[in-house]
């Protein structure tokens, strides 16, 4: 019934979403500032993504993990995760399944072991999916790739390592373990119905086993650690099966041998697969206990738009939910919360790949804000530009910091763009979720040499991924020599030589040889997302003996950095 109830609403952004406008005027915008593209047809890249925040406590990286379980280059679907700077899209390292049809890469997660902030493992699924092999699931060390174990699946086609997770030691050896779905394990008589495997960190042998209940159940498509949901001060996980029963269940478990049910929330609407994507996120019904978000993107049921679910963590009831703006929108097939404008309120982060936009398939990422106690109201979206891009089929949050500018960085997955001859190859875009694009500003005034004053340009606004050419005037009519001020203020200063520095110090400074009429200096944009909105200020000095003190003095030019 929330469909009839929120109908206004939802014909509201379905407006926004046919005009394919880009964040509502609530929002403050956004800005794309990297383009990380796929190389081979069909690879789809962004199709599978999670982010990794990883390093020492002073010297943080941020790290964007994106699975290519389609890449080729060990055999056919062999599978690859390509390790990126989540500031600067830099390819750090890859890694590469073994083997023809192992689908290294199908889910790829992260794990922090001790709770300090720093992950520990970067944990790679392969599920092997329709090969009758088991999959399995490998263990890295995020930093440098070096790969700590593996964890083969037992039984053949069960696609171990689909999900993965890991817990609290259950086994009293003091180390930490692992669950692991194989969503498609059979049951008894139940094909289909899902595995969870939990296993030993230690030596890779099963603790336990916990089941799925229906045929196709898909019990194990994901694994999340919660924290204690219970209140029994042991922290609890939970496990989704978005085709259990029809409709897909979340179901929670106590960190114990053998894990105990908690709970066991379940869909509304037929094929929702409710469960389709997990998120835990923070207290919004005021119990003081952890919530979830829980997609329900319809994936096989073109009659339902899709829908995200807040849900109690304490008693796994819907706190409220959230439908896509029409049907067959796959709405929810992936959640990140964050706050994209900056004003404090928790902003829910939709993928919906199947948002037709102003064409077919264009796929959006919709923004809605979440205001305790949990009532969802639309803020934005940003909309795929071209059909059939799928964007919006995945959604990594980027931790980046300290961050210039307010409010997120979001790395969104658009498995269906094109490159030309590279039909598929996919993309993952790197949006700043706030407003900020690059510009450029002249200001101050110059004084002058033998041939006036000379000017300083800039070809174009100072845009990520782009180069830009500075053009400075020779004032002087003849070779001469100049010095480039560099800052990040704009200042007002006199000097002796009667023109006035308009860079605020401390200055990097670059002398310049100057050849007769101008100076073109070809300059690559720095691309790193830390530097978005940045503000760098330039002016140049010459030595012009036509000028009054012997220097001439451009006017100052600020560029400021961004999308
Ligand atoms: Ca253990
Ligand atoms: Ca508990
Ligand atoms: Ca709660
Ligand atoms: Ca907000």
């Amino acid at each position: 019934m929330q469909h009839h109830s929120k109908s206004g609403r939802v014909v509201r952004i379905a407006s926004v979403l046919a005009a394919g406008v880009v964040f509502g005027a609530a929002a403050s915008g956004q800005t794309a500032l990297l383009h990380l593209k796929g190389t081979s047809a069909g690879e789809m890249y962004g199709a599978i993504a999670e982010e990794v925040s990883a390093g020492f406590v002073f010297a943080p990286n941020y790290e964007l993990v994106v699975g290519v379980p389609e890449d080729d280059t060990n055999g056919v679907d062999a599978g690859r995760v390509d390790v990126r700077s989540a500031t600067n899209g830099t390819l750090l390292y890859s890694l590469y399944g073994a083997n023809a049809g192992d689908r290294f890469g199908a889910r790829v997660t992260q794990a922090d072991l001790n709770g300090d902030g720093r992950i520990d493992y970067l944990l790679v699924g392969a599920d092997q999916r329709g090969t009758g092999s088991p999959g399995y699931l490998a263990l890295f060390d995020p930093l440098t790739g070096f790969q700590l174990a593996t964890v083969p699946g037992t039984v053949p086609g069960s696609e171990f390592g689909a999900s993965m997770a890991v817990v609290r030691d259950l086994d009293g050896d003091a180390v930490n373990d692992y669950v692991v779905g194989a969503p498609n394990e059979d049951v008894g008589l139940l094909v289909g119905a899902g595995v969870v495997h939990v296993i030993s960190g230690v030596n890779n042998l099963e603790i336990a086993t916990l089941d799925g209940v229906s045929a196709g159940g898909h019990f194990g498509w994901n694994v999340l650690t919660l924290g204690d949901v219970d209140g029994d001060s042991i922290p609890d996980f939970a496990v989704a099966a978005p085709s259990e029963g029809g409709m897909g269940t979340l179901t929670a478990y106590s960190e114990t041998s053998p894990p105990v049910q908690l709970w066991q929330a379940t869909g509304v609407n037929a094929l929702e697969d409710f469960g389709e994507a997990v998120l835990s996120v923070s207290d919004f019904d005021g119990d003081s206990i952890a919530d979830l978000l829980v997609g329900a993107p319809a994936l096989l049921n073109p009659s339902l738009p899709g829908r995200v679910a807040l849900i109690s963590g304490a008693t796994g009831g819907q706190i409220t939910d959230v439908s896509g703006p029409a049907n067959a929108d796959r709405f929810g097939v992936a959640i990140q919360i964050g706050d994209a404008n900056g004003d404090g309120v928790a902003d829910v982060y939709v993928g919906a790949p199947g948002v037709n936009g102003p064409g077919t398939d264009r796929g959006a990422m919709v923004v809605e804000t979440l205001a305790a106690p949990g009532v969802f109201s639309f803020l934005g979206v940003i909309v795929g530009d071209v059909d059939g891009d799928a964007l919006g089929s995945t959604l990594a949050l980027l931790p980046i910091s300290p961050r210039p500018i307010l409010g997120d960085y979001v790395a969104v997955g658009v498995p269906g763009h094109d490159e030309p001859g590279l039909p598929d190859c996919g993309l993952t875009i790197v949006y700043a979720t706030t407003s900020s694009p690059a510009a450029v500003q002249g200001y101050g005034t110059g004084w002058p040499g033998t041939n006036g004053i000379p000017n300083l340009v800039s070809s174009a606004i100072p845009a990520f991924e782009t180069s830009i050419n500075l053009t400075i005037d020779n004032s002087a009519g003849a070779p001469t020599v100049a010095l480039l001020l560099a800052g990040f203020a704009q200042a007002s200063i006199p000097t002796r030589a009667q023109g006035t520095i308009l860079v605020s110090p401390p200055w990097v400074l670059i002398a310049l040889a100057l050849p007769v009429g101008q100076l073109v200096m070809p300059s690559i944009v720095p691309t790193d997302v830390r530097y978005c909105g940045l503000k760098v200020d330039l002016q140049v000095l010459e030595q012009d003996f036509g000028a009054s003190r012997n220097i001439s003095f451009t006017p100052a030019l600020e560029l400021t950095l961004g999308g």
